[in-house]
């Protein structure tokens, strides 16, 4: 018996010397969107924190939101020889033939928050949240707001993006079940604050000051900040004579529920990084049985929540 168990503490403790020489020695270059909002700066200060809580050494790359760079940045990766890549991909085109020569340098890649159209074998897994529905429940939260009747001008994230086709998308297939709901006008904001407020500056010259408007419907928190700015500036009432709608649930948009410019948010979760490096890890240490698509859950929030949202944080 005796034997037997130390048999099986020296399993124990070869195993565990495996997964931390594993977890210690990995190197994963990351190539991250930008700094376009906050919800994309959380997203990165929780992937270099997670990555330092698992002894990971990250190689972070920031595109600026320009997808020639972010291919040289994840071409790069392979000229270090990384153990993996994680990509976050600026616009969902034009991957396939960086994606091939990491495949081809036998360097697994995962794609994380957005997505590419390339073909589903050259990568591992997607670990992400549905944008589609996330726009479907920010035009379902609308319809029953509105009792199914409103005109509504929508701010647009960053062209060609997963998150800007998807919220679309999911919006549109809601409220055109509702003949009387119509987006009047969309513009291009970037995801960005200041991309937010010309976007609304141009859209309140353009409706003599948003009238007939019912609703802001914005791809992200940022924007919407920024159309808030724009309409208080012009004298308008944000939330009260129109409703506002966004996604990402960024501390920023809860605060301005409680001051009463916000109607809803659909939060997109940042500390999404566990998550990432579990799938990388995992397959680093031999599994292959992830689903194509890990699916990150999104949660609807308005002011009725917000306060609680914010002290659960600490905020
Ligand atoms: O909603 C926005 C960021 O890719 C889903 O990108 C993400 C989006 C997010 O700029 O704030």
């Amino acid at each position: 018996m005796r034997l037997r168990s130390i048999a099986l503490a020296v399993i124990t403790i070869f195993a565990a010397l495996l997964a931390a020489d594993a977890a210690w020695a990995v190197t994963i270059g990351f190539a991250q969107v930008g700094t376009e909002s906050d919800w994309r700066t959380a997203f990165s200060a929780d992937m270099k924190a997670e990555a330092a809580r698992r002894g990971i050494t990250l190689l972070f790359a920031d595109a600026d939101n320009d997808v020639e760079r972010q291919r040289t940045q994840v071409l790069g990766f392979v000229a270090a020889h990384v153990d993996a890549v994680v990509l976050a991909p600026v616009v969902v085109t034009g991957w396939t033939e960086t994606l091939q020569k990491v495949h081809a340098a036998g360097i697994p890649v995962f794609i994380s928050d957005r997505a590419v159209d390339s073909d589903p074998s050259l990568f591992v897994a997607r670990i992400a949240a549905d944008f589609n529905l996330e726009g479907r429940l920010a035009g379902a939260w609308l319809a029953q707001a509105t009792l199914g009747a409103c005109s509504i001008v929508e701010l647009q994230g960053s062209v060609g993006s997963e998150p800007t086709i998807q919220r679309h998308k999911g919006f549109l297939a809601v409220i055109s079940q509702f003949p009387n709901m119509r987006i009047l006008h969309s513009v291009g904001g970037d995801f960005t604050n200041d991309g937010g407020r010309q976007a609304m500056e141009g859209l309140i010259h353009s409706t003599d000051g948003l009238k007939d408007v019912c609703a802001v419907w914005s791809h992200n928190d940022n924007m919407l900040l920024g159309a808030i700015a724009a309409m208080h500036a012009a004298g308008l009432h944000p939330g009260h004579d129109q409703l506002m709608v966004s996604v990402d649930g960024v501390p920023d948009i809860f605060r301005a529920m409680l001051a009463g410019d916000s109607s809803m948010s659909v939060e997109l979760k940042s500390d999404i990084g566990k998550y990432i490096f579990d799938v990388v890890q995992g397959y680093l240490g031999g599994r292959r049985d992830y689903p194509k698509w890990v699916l990150i859950p999104s949660a609807l929030h308005t002011p009725a929540d917000a306060a609680a949202v914010l002290a659960s944080r600490g905020l």
